[in-house]
């Protein structure tokens, strides 16, 4: 049987070689080369490829075929990263315990650095062996989701209200609508872009998309509390950032044991909306788990 921990780490470690072997080489003195790979491997968990890559596979289909979706998601997710952390954004120095990329590459390089990843996402989705591997009206959907996924509706739309809410004083219906278009839609999206690559049918895609919802709004709570009573040096940057800023957080507005209750009834509705999918789902209802007891 195939351990939780063995599965995610051999995953990540599928998911680093393709990454690796997708992303420019430094063989030059470019820094906007050397930003957007330190970036990508500065230890990140590579939550949402692992994602694509168990949607495919609980729906019938190889993970091999949804490599390069894997590598897209990732470098999505980076940019966002980096650009949140530019002194205009959330102004941080350190992520995952190193410096951020515009502390090391400059802040040009790194409003470039996720430029290019974002662009480079849809460039490997849209390739040519892609073209060869899926049928076109799929790969279609699939970046047509993804792209939905990245911008003003969802990924864009929440940092946006996650930076204009900054200070004020809101209600639970802003916060979950933050952590909804700033955090969940792209789990979501992992999923359900996954699944569709694979051919899933459309109930099972409905599913991993409920799924996937509810395990982004986990993960969300869950860097929340992480940022009340994480240990700073299991997190890779300062704890209490987001307490300080007077961000738009459940925590902050119905207390610790709140959100932690929440977390629950997201757990309860992730792992209900798996059942119909029976056991080809269990390592999905471990990694929600895994999750929502995460360190960092
Ligand atoms: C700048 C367009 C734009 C969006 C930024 C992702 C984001 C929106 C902001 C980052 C801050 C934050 C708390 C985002 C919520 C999502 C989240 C918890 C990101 C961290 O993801 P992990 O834990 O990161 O998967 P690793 O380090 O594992 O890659």
């Amino acid at each position: 049987m195939v351990t939780l921990e063995s599965y995610l780490s051999g995953r990540r470690d599928l998911v680093d070689r393709n990454l690796d072997l997708a992303l420019p080489q430094v063989d030059n003195d470019s820094l906007l080369h050397k930003a957007m790979r330190y970036s990508v491997f500065a230890g990140g968990k590579r939550i949402r490829p692992i994602l694509a890559l168990a949607a495919a596979e609980v729906v019938g289909g190889s993970h091999e075929s949804v490599l390069p979706l894997a590598v897209a998601l990732e470098c999505i997710h980076t940019y966002s990263l980096i650009h949140d952390d530019l002194p205009a954004m959330d102004n941080d120095d350190l992520r995952r315990g190193k410096p951020t990329v515009h502390k090391l590459f400059g802040e040009a390089v790194a409003i470039l650095a996720g430029d290019a990843l974002l662009t480079f996402a849809f460039q490997v989705m849209s390739s040519p062996s892609s073209v060869r591997t899926h049928p076109p009206e799929r790969l279609l959907a699939v970046i047509n989701d993804l792209a939905t996924a990245s911008g003003f509706e969802w990924l864009v739309e929440g940092q946006y209200l996650d930076i204009s809410h900054e200070g004020e004083s809101v209600g639970p219906e802003t916060v979950r609508s933050i952590m909804l278009s700033k955090t969940a839609a792209l789990i979501r999206t992992s999923l359900i872009c996954g699944a569709r690559l694979a051919g899933g049918m459309d109930w099972e895609i409905q599913a991993l998309a409920v799924y996937g919802e509810n395990m982004g709004m986990i993960f969300q709570i869950r860097d929340d509390l992480l940022d009340i009573e994480g240990d700073p040096s299991e997190l890779g940057k300062a704890a209490r950032k987001d307490l300080g800023r007077g961000k738009a957080t459940l925590p902050r507005i119905v207390g610790v044991e709140g959100a932690r209750e929440a977390m629950r009834a997201y757990t309860t509705l992730a792992l209900d909306a798996l059942s119909p999918l029976g056991t080809r789902s269990s390592m999905l209802s471990e990694i929600c788990r895994y999750i929502s007891e995460r360190t960092n």
